[in-house]
């Protein structure tokens, strides 16, 4: 494919229900889609999930669209490839910022399955037909608004995995309400975006969530703590995953050498697009690391993506793939639907779901185009 032109949107959707993390609270966002153009008029759509403010990563917004404006487009505008996994080649000398990148890299992707004619999901390796995703729930004002939450998600929309965000002061109370509430067989888990530190009180309240047979600890620590999550990981039974800690294959090299988790989630946005996280999937299962795909509250396009990828034979545990619904009332795309927590892998040639230009344009806030 030889890539001719090229587009950045930035998209503003509001949020159907406002999402609070140990970091920040929101009720819209704001997300780039890339758009590329082969010599034949073919285009490729890919995501630029990135949260408005430095506090998930130090990616935003406007550092992603400076990023990839002035590094990334004009470098692969004119560039040609016999596989998407080389168009990252094209911008190989920038050094982080692997949101923008990412978008760029499923841009790729999703342009090449199209002209091959083959689903994403089947080029990347994927061989499941459905994926099981599971919801994450934003801390909420009361004990009360949490368990109507995971009541609506889990019991009416059938989400067999729930994940709560926790944060120091709200952890051991919420999730003792819910595993009252609902029992324990719900597959429970916990993301702290890395919200605790040595602190002996932040190191009891970790170790008191071990008694309630959580799947697993989402990131207690901050992303280079890497020997505080060691000497905790060995303290307790249940399993830490790491997410912010996981930018590269080196990333998790070092984790698992040092024993700093046991589980992988895979985040094409934080790993700088498909390319990298099919290759984390990998080695998570050459070091026998349980994995699975997270999210970033993705538009259609980065979503249909996760999906896609979740359809890989190494993510044994429920994706962050929740439908578009749960986030947007209209997405950018045709929607990506579960029916009781199962998402069906899109079967047809390219990113599985197609873009509405009309809507995207009305809920643009700036575009730029680039030509070669
Ligand atoms: O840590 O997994 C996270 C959203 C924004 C920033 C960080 C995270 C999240 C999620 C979203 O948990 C999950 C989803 O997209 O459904
Ligand atoms: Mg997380």
């Amino acid at each position: 494919m030889r890539i001719v032109r090229a587009a950045l949107h930035q998209v503003r959707l509001p949020l159907v229900h406002e999402f609070q993390t140990s970091s920040h609270r929101k009720g819209f966002l704001e997300h780039l889609l890339v758009e590329l153009t082969d010599a034949d008029g073919a285009t490729g759509w890919g995501e630029v999930a990135c949260p408005s403010d430095p506090f998930y990563a130090p990616d935003t917004v406007e550092t992603s669209w400076l990023v990839a404006t002035r590094y990334l487009l004009p470098a692969v505008v004119g560039t040609s490839a016999e596989h998407p996994s080389q168009v990252a080649d094209a911008y190989a000398r920038v050094r982080g910022h692997r949101f923008a990148g990412a978008g760029v890299d499923t841009a790729a992707w999703s342009l090449w399955t199209a002209l091959q004619g083959v689903p994403l999901a089947q080029a990347l390796g994927g061989t499941r037909a459905e994926v099981v995703a599971g919801v994450s729930l934003g801390i909420e004002p009361t004990v009360d608004d949490l368990l109507a939450q995971v009541q609506f998600h889990h019991v009416e929309h059938g989400y067999p995995r729930v994940k709560l965000k926790v944060q120091p002061g709200w952890d051991v109370e919420p999730v003792r309400a819910v595993r009252a509430a609902f029992g324990d067989a719900l597959l429970l888990h916990v993301d702290a975006n890395g919200a605790y530190t040595d602190d002996p009180e932040h190191l009891r309240a970790l170790r008191r969530l071990d008694e309630f047979g959580l799947t697993m600890l989402e990131q207690p620590f901050a992303p280079r703590a890497f020997t505080t999550s060691a000497a905790f990981q060995r303290d307790v039974v249940t399993p830490v995953c790491l997410d912010e800690s996981i930018d590269t294959l080196d990333d998790l090299r070092t984790a698992d050498a040092l024993g700093a988790g046991r589980v992988l989630n895979v985040k094409v946005s934080r790993m700088g697009g498909l390319t990298t996280a099919r290759a984390a999937h990998d080695l998570a299962v050459e070091l026998g690391w349980p994995a699975w795909v997270g999210g970033m509250h993705e538009f259609g396009v980065g979503r249909a993506a996760n999906v896609a990828l979740s359809s890989l034979p190494g993510f044994t545990l429920p994706s962050d793939v929740s439908a578009s619904e749960k986030y947007y009332a209209r997405d950018v795309t045709t929607p990506v639907t579960a029916d009781r927590g199962v998402v069906r892998v899109a079967g047809v040639p390219g990113l599985g779901v197609d873009v509405d230009r009309e809507f995207l344009l009305e809920h643009r806030v700036r575009t730029a185009e680039f030509a070669g």
